[in-house]
């Protein structure tokens, strides 16, 4: 870790088993631990530094959020812009590390920009230069120092680790073997409770490949027989947290997919992630190779459901018949990886030639009455799965976050401009926000309570 003002050498390595990592999280009364699940690892090969720099930024709707500033791996092409978008989404940006490889992260906090985005003040107020205005990047899996675990002093014992408004630090992860799987990283310091800001949105997600490239599990959906798949054949990544969160005050899932074919897109023909927002609805096409990392997050149970579909328990070497499941219980901070081939398993429809639905939801009767659910569309073999990017929708609606997943539809800069341009909001948002809640705010005075508005614009009429 290295902070700007203050450089601590250390050679404390911390140990990678799960249980001092969670000795941390027990520190927490309403967090339970999750059960330990350490997919198999390889001999490391060649191995890749990541240069990462991200950002800690507040929403104007209360709630906090990551941002990839940019991105390089051994110095090559910074990838936002073409795989990150570079807005802030919920959860974070995903990094996706293979076994081996190492990753500089540096964190610039700046929740504290009040001038991030025109709009109401901060409903928390403008953090003032205390402990309780520190943001970190703790993460879970990988291997650092003990000063880069980004947390405060008291809890590990040496020097807290995170960054000041306005300020940055660094942070050093290794993928060292064994730590194949996906892994949480959120906040670990915001505020007085050492929870962090994980509730307001700071969480996301790190996916390490393993150094062989295969992973183990996928169920034939004939025969049921377990097989082995190669990472590279890999369709998308569905990042799926399953969040309960008295902020929100409900439980919900929220969402990132990250595309490997991307070549429907113009101009970028490379990986893409996209935040999905909350309840998402995930596009497959039939025959195709999906893996999911289901992340649990806030201080309750839920059992993650998907239909039509079957896979194993976890992916490592050993999965076999016997570890076929539909259901998994999922406890906060848990994490578990699994694959499916996107089905439409409609035998009677022997022309495959429409799409078909299955619903993924939280098993748990109260969550499922909340409304955590979503969609998983599964299209004709001859559609692709890419998420458009033209048009955006604006559905006003009680579900936390609805509004903002259409804004990240690729074009929400331009709609800013335009929209003020057009209706002569006072809305200067910031580039690469795309969250002005002045639209939200007109829109709800002139809707009657319980309407519905959808706002659709085509990105052509934008260009004219
Ligand atoms: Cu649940």
């Amino acid at each position: 870790m290295k902070r700007t003002n203050t450089m601590i050498i250390t050679t404390v390595i911390l140990s990678l088993a799960l249980t001092s990592v969670f000795a941390f999280e027990l520190n927490n009364n309403k967090i339970t631990t999750a059960t330990s699940e350490i997919p198999f690892s390889a001999e490391a090969k060649s191995s890749d530094t990541h240069n990462i720099t991200m950002e800690a930024v507040a929403m104007p709707d209360g709630m906090y959020a990551y941002r990839m500033v940019s991105y390089n791996i051994n110095g090559d092409d910074d990838l936002v812009g073409t795989q990150y978008s570079g807005k802030p989404s919920i959860p974070g940006p995903t990094i996706i590390l293979n076994e081996g490889d190492e990753a500089n992260v540096t964190l610039i906090n700046s929740a504290c920009d009040n001038n991030f985005v025109d709009g109401p003040s901060h409903p928390l107020g403008v953090p003032t230069f205390s402990e309780t205005s520190l943001i970190g990047i703790h993460v879970h899996g990988v291997h650092y120092d003990i000063t880069d675990d980004a947390t405060y002093s008291r809890v590990n014992m040496v020097e807290s680790s995170g960054a000041q408004c306005g300020d940055e630090i660094e942070y050093n992860w290794v993928a060292a073997p064994g730590t194949t799987g996906a892994w949480p990283y959120h906040d670990h310091m915001f505020s007085i409770n050492e929870v962090g800001a994980e509730e307001l949105g700071l969480f996301g997600t790190v996916i390490i490949n393993p150094a062989n490239g295969k992973v183990n599990g996928l169920v034939d959906g004939q025969t049921g027989e377990v097989k082995n798949v190669k990472v590279d054949d890999i369709e998308k990544e569905f990042v799926l947290w399953m969040v309960s969160s008295e902020t929100l005050g409900r439980s919900i899932f929220y969402g990132n997919e990250i595309d490997y074919d991307t070549s429907d897109y113009s101009g970028n023909s490379g990986i893409r992630e996209t935040a999905l927002w909350t309840n998402p609805n995930l596009v497959a096409t039939d025959g195709k190779i999906y893996r999911f990392h289901v992340m649990g997050l806030g201080d309750e149970v839920h059992a993650f459901h998907l239909h039509g579909h079957r896979w194993t328990e976890d992916i490592h070497e050993k999965a076999s018949e016997e570890d076929i499941i539909d259901v998994k219980e999922i406890v906060p901070l848990q994490r578990h990886t699994f694959i499916v081939q996107a089905s439409d398993n409609d035998e009677a429809d022997t022309t495959h030639d429409d799409a078909e639905g299955w619903m993924y939801h939280c098993h748990i009767t109260d969550h499922m009455e909340q409304g955590m659910s979503g969609m998983m569309s599964v299209l004709p073999d001859y559609q692709n799965d890419d998420l458009p990017i033209v048009g955006a929708t604006f559905t006003l609606s009680d579900e936390p976050g609805l509004w903002m997943k259409t804004l990240d539809a690729g074009v929400a800069d331009e709609l800013d401009n335009y929209l003020a341009d057009k209706i002569g909001l006072p809305i200067d948002a910031k580039d690469g926000t795309g969250f002005p809640l002045g639209y939200i705010s007109d829109a709800l005075e002139a809707a009657v309570p319980g309407a519905g508005l959808v706002f659709l614009i085509q990105k052509d009429i934008l260009l004219q």
